[in-house]
């Protein structure tokens, strides 16, 4: 059961809106109001990767509609699903926005984002210079497969609910409960802070 878009119920009582007032109406909802929270998760395992951890919460907050607030310390984090040894270590992050955009529309601006940091696609799981995911967005649950809402593998990567509790700690995962105890339960093997290093909210 699903729908990306729950904030539009269908009420058989309500008569249809002619189709121009329909596509304003439309337009205001995606731009000026009512915001929503997402979580979008950042992973870089080749290049600088640092730099284009900072490239994309840039680029993020460079995009209409998208509003960073909030920018997660640093991990270093072992590889996730593939043989140890084979890859080298993430760098990974979490970051808050609060956006009017749709969630295919945040998902596509993360696609571009990842194009423009020329993320070599080879393999799935396979080395990248950037992973833009969305975690969650508001409280939507969605088994769409083009964007499965919340991400259907968080609740288990410790390098998503670290960073993302230092950001949140009372955040729920939808569907799955508070992240602090889904952490707590999960551990946090293989995932180490950098405190060395800092990603900038930007101004
Ligand atoms: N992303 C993956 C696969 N494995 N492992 C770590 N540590 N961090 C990631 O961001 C990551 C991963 C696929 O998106
Ligand atoms: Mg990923
Ligand atoms: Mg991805």
């Amino acid at each position: 059961m699903s729908s990306l878009n729950p904030e539009y119920p269908v009420d058989p009582t309500v008569q249809p809106v002619p189709a121009s007032v329909v596509a304003q109406v439309d337009a205001a909802d995606s731009t000026l109001s009512n915001p929503r929270t997402a979580v979008i998760a950042l992973g870089s395992n080749m290049g600088n990767r640092l730099e284009t951890l900072q490239g994309a919460v840039d680029a993020l907050e460079d995009t209409p509609g998208v509003r960073v607030k909030a920018v997660s310390p640093v991990y270093e984090t072992e590889p996730w699903g593939v043989a140890p040894g084979t890859q080298a270590n993430y760098l990974n992050a979490v970051v808050l926005v609060r956006t009017t955009l749709p969630p295919e529309s945040l998902l596509e601006r993360g696609h571009a984002i990842e194009e423009a940091f020329l993320r070599v696609r080879a393999e799935r799981w396979g080395p990248r210079t950037i992973d833009v995911d969305i975690v969650a967005y508001q409280d939507v649950v969605s088994d769409d497969p083009l964007l499965t809402l919340p991400h259907p593998r968080a609740h288990e990567r410790a390098f998503v609910l670290v960073p993302w509790y230092d950001v949140d700690p009372a955040a729920e995962l939808p569907g799955r409960g508070p992240v602090a105890g889904l952490l707590a339960a999960l551990g946090r093997e293989g995932v180490w802070l950098r405190a060395d290093v800092e990603l900038r909210l930007p101004e």
